[in-house]
């Protein structure tokens, strides 16, 4: 191979490599398995979010039945209190996917009965 071609060959692999990690978006699945209904044990979905990175761009699923669980997003006092002061988006259709779109901490809460203060919320951090 002469060198130029050899030094294309190279470039072209290196720009693949920054394109396909640039544009790697992942989906974390909220409980994985287990969904997002009344948690396991307190603190079930910090212990799932804790190992978890999550990036702007990717995108969060909920997986839930309608009218059994609902997904709220708060600011920290409400997810603090489980409390729906001032509530950012709410959804109730099942299954539902948010894209994480900006840097900082987002909160989850369900509204549904006592499910927030048996710990069905969730804090993430997105960098
Ligand atoms: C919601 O997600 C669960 C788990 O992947 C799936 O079994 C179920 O069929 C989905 N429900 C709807 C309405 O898409
Ligand atoms: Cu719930």
């Amino acid at each position: 191979m002469s060198s130029k071609l050899y030094l294309s060959f190279f470039m072209l692999i290196m720009i693949g490599c920054i394109v396909s990690v640039s544009s790697h978006k992942t989906v974390h699945i909220v409980g994985d398995n287990f969904g997002w209904i009344l948690p396991k044990y307190t603190g079930f979905y910090n212990d799932w979010a804790k190992n978890r990175k999550f990036c702007v761009g990717d995108k969060l699923l909920f997986n839930y039945k309608p009218g059994l669980n609902t997904v709220v997003q708060v600011e920290k006092d409400d997810y603090d209190h489980c409390s729906m002061k001032k509530t950012l988006a709410q959804y109730f259709m099942g299954n539902t996917t948010l894209t994480l779109n900006h840097c900082g901490d987002y909160y989850f809460i369900c509204s549904v009965g006592k499910h927030c203060e048996a710990t069905q919320k969730l804090k993430i951090t997105v960098t």
